[in-house]
């Protein structure tokens, strides 16, 4: 708690010396152009149930809990984050964020970025002037022209953040005999890097990195040998949303990462900043880095599966669950094509549709016991065959 104020005082500040503020439920958002202008680009609360009953009277209830509680904190006031914001940045990814943003634009100020769905010529084209847009946006805030060297220094700031999760995640999943974090501690880092200063949160994750590579060097791992190891695949874990990881936790199963955007799809890919002299290469290097982002609004989606193969092989996992929020149609439906690729490959999946309330959490408790004892099962007769 102490950690949200302080933060929070940080970005007041900011905003007294003319820096810009910025809330976002999003991971297209340019941060890079946020930092480069000195300013504070974060992640918005949207895990909770506890905004949802009155956000209700605004907002239908059949649609994604993690919208409805990113605007129950706008509407009830109670986000700190929310509050201090310039503006939100909201984008055209899903229909119901989409529509959403034009409600909160009633209560904050809202950017809304034109994502397209398809990433073809004509499309990347519209994006990267949409990126062009945005940075004008940042400038209207602070009064004065972002330069180059600005944007340089606001991507170096971003590339070392999202390498030091890189290490992070490597260190979570790679070796298979020594996991040296627990899933739960692994998620909330994550999560907190939407929310700190970049410098001293690089700085604060390459610290554990060094620690959990000693853990690793001493064989000290946080779960017994031959736990099952599961890769996490879908919708965001909005903060405080760790409902699934406590249930994998109580059930005895050990998460190795998250192929979600609170994971792996945020921090996979650097902005390249090689011989980049002028303004126009800056914005190409920024679309070529956000193109990369594999989200299911996008048609088609198949470097999403191609990468989640690619991961399953390198961290020798033993099954994944496939996790999607209630009302998610793009994850919901992109479900089947990810589920059916990895039937193809043999890899075991359980897919846990769920929401924010605590109803469920037994009923997931149970299944995804199951799934673990199954997977148990496989590996040792496994082992049995390989003697
Ligand atoms: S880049 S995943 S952060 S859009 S879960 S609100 S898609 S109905 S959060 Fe997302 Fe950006 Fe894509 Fe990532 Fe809609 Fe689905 Fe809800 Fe979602």
């Amino acid at each position: 708690m102490k950690f949200q104020w302080q933060r929070i005082a940080e970005i007041n500040q900011l905003r007294a010396d003319k820096k810009p503020a910025v809330g976002t439920f999003c991971i297209f958002v340019p941060e890079e152009i946020i930092v480069g202008a000195g300013g504070a680009c974060y992640g918005l609360c949207g895990g909770s149930n506890a905004t949802i009953a009155d956000t209700e009277t605004e907002l239908p209830r059949n649609i994604c809990p993690l919208i409805k509680s990113a605007h129950g904190f706008k509407f009830q006031r109670t986000c700190g984050y929310t509050q201090f914001s310039d503006f939100i940045y909201g984008e055209t990814t899903c229909e119901a964020k989409k529509k959403t943003r034009e409600i909160l634009d009633k209560h904050h100020p809202v950017h809304v970025m034109n994502i397209p769905h398809m990433k073809r010529e004509k499309d990347l084209k519209m994006w990267k002037e949409e990126i062009e847009d945005f940075k004008s946006h940042v400038e209207e805030v602070t009064g004065k022209k972002l330069s180059l060297e600005e944007m340089k220094e606001g991507t170096k700031i971003v590339n070392e953040k999202r390498k030091a999760l890189q290490r992070l995640d490597a260190l979570r999943g790679i070796n298979p005999d020594v996991i040296p974090i627990s899933a739960k501690d692994g998620l909330l880092i994550t999560q907190i890097g939407f929310m700190d200063d970049p410098l001293r949160y690089t700085q604060k994750v390459n610290e554990l990195c060094d620690e959990l590579d000693k853990r690793i060097e001493e064989n000290n791992s946080v779960f017994e040998k031959d736990t099952p190891r599961l890769m996490i695949l879908g919708t965001p874990f909005a903060p405080p949303n760790w409902k699934l990881h406590g249930a994998v936790k109580t059930t005895g199963g050990a998460i190795i990462n998250e192929e979600s955007c609170i994971g792996h799809r945020y921090y996979k890919d650097n902005v390249d900043l090689d011989s980049v002299e002028d303004e126009d290469t800056m914005m190409d290097r920024l679309l070529q880095r956000y193109t990369q982002v594999d989200c299911a609004c996008f048609t088609p989606n198949t470097q999403r599966i191609d990468k989640i193969l690619q991961m399953y092989k390198d961290r020798k996992a033993d099954g994944v669950i496939y996790y999607t929020l209630s009302f998610c149609h793009t994850y919901n439906v992109e479900s089947f094509l990810v589920s059916e690729a990895l039937e193809k490959e043999g890899i075991p999946c359980l897919i846990i549709e769920s929401d924010y309330s605590p109803e469920d959490v037994g009923q997931i408790k149970t299944r995804v016991e199951a799934f673990l004892e199954s997977l148990t099962f496989k590996k040792k007769a496994k082992a049995f065959k390989d003697l």
